[in-house]
């Protein structure tokens, strides 16, 4: 892979994949309803729209989720055959689906499918009284698919054959915007077969932030790439457990999930102090932060706007690279399984994921394997 920044004289070759953002996240889950509760009260976000029995789809539940432009839909079984009660079964509750939003869903899968992806639905309509709407899904690692979602002029609360829902009266918006980037875990000496199938099948090409090897260390057990789109608005890091130290929390993720799947989800927000205090008042564990980071922290970053009181109170880390800073911070695990969380970015000029609080930031996540006897 090559991170030389393109120059004006060589023609960029025309994006094959177009993609406008990313459209949803699907999760497989034991109990939607229940599970969307927990996002509601604690990550803010709004149940829109709603599809099981009393719309008439026999199988499975569904709940819409949105907050700024995120939108999260949560799916259970309701039978115990069928490819969501095997999801749950074999991975606890996790990602399925990162779905993503295109003009042509029939070009997105003949391009892919034609480059190597494998082919999980190939394109097709759905129809309601809002409009119409093409879809199509391939495989990415794991049992994790992206499903290619053309919505046209469709009005509807979601996707045909969902049912808007009443005003929120439960959520209490915590002001996150939108996915900065979606984080996946690949098996053992993985990572450079995923980031050739972000290249060579949907187009991507390592951030060009980023050097080209990135980052393995003693402590961090793991390696990296950040892989993006042609425009930039969708970004996947890749990681794989390496040797370290102690066992590499990513084997951790990998083995009870049992496979290759969504690590963490970063959610950004304009106002890191207040979204953080706000999800921790409504029950979010974030990873806790050592004293002696704050004490380094304005020789390490410099002047920042924030109050380094602040965000040691709160645990919050910052970043800096020669465009600006960024500050962030990691959920615990939002599940039983050490497998799914979260990470609440604010950016401040920088593209940085991070990668000055590595040490930091895995040291945290070291003493919270410890506690769960896995490292
Ligand atoms: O997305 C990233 O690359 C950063 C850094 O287990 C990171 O958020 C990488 C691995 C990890 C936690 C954070
Ligand atoms: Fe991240």
């Amino acid at each position: 892979m090559s991170t030389t920044l393109l120059h004006p004289e060589v023609a960029l070759p025309k994006d094959f994949l177009p993609l406008n953002g990313t459209d949803h996240v699907e999760f497989y889950v034991g109990n939607a309803r229940q599970a969307a509760y927990f996002y509601r009260a604690a990550f803010g976000m709004k149940l829109v729209a709603y599809a099981g029995p009393e719309t008439g789809r026999r199988d499975r539940a569904s709940y819409v989720l949105q907050q700024g432009k995120i939108r999260f839909v949560l799916t259970t079984a309701l039978r115990p055959d069928g490819e969501i009660a095997q999801h749950v079964h074999i991975h606890g509750d996790g990602v399925r689906d990162v779905a993503l939003m295109v003009d042509d869903a029939r070009q997105a899968w003949k391009e892919t499918t034609k480059r190597g992806a494998r082919s999980i639905r190939e394109p097709f309509e759905m129809q309601d009284e809002y409009g119409r709407v093409r879809l199509s899904s391939i495989a990415t690692y794991g049992d994790t698919i992206h499903t290619f979602v053309e919505r046209g002029d469709y009005a509807g609360p979601f996707l045909p054959g969902y049912r808007a829902e009443p005003e929120d009266l439960i959520a209490r918006p915590t002001g996150l915007l939108y996915i900065d980037h979606m984080v996946g875990n690949v098996g053992w000496n993985e990572m450079n077969r995923w980031v050739d199938f972000y290249a060579d099948t949907l187009g991507f090409s390592l951030y060009q932030h980023f050097d080209d090897k990135d980052i393995s260390t003693e402590y961090s057990a793991l390696m990296s790439k950040v892989m993006a789109n042609g425009n930039g608005r969708v970004k996947f890091p890749i990681n794989e457990p390496a040797e370290g130290r102690h066992k590499s929390q990513i084997e951790e993720y990998l083995e009870f999930y049992h496979g290759p799947g969504v690590q963490h989800i970063a959610m950004a927000t304009h106002d890191i102090l207040s979204t953080v205090s706000q999800m921790q008042a409504q029950g979010i564990g974030f990873l806790k932060v050592p004293h002696t980071y704050y004490t380094q922290l304005e020789q390490r970053i410099g002047k920042i706007d924030e109050p380094i009181e602040e965000l040691e109170r709160l645990g919050i880390l910052v970043d800096r690279d020669d465009e600006g800073y960024m500050l962030q911070i990691f959920t615990r695990p939002v599940e039983d399984r050490p497998t799914l969380f979260y990470e609440i970015i604010q950016r401040k000029g920088s593209r940085s994921f991070g990668k000055g609080n590595f040490k930091a930031l895995f040291e945290a996540i070291e003493r919270e394997q410890a506690e769960r006897g896995n490292l």
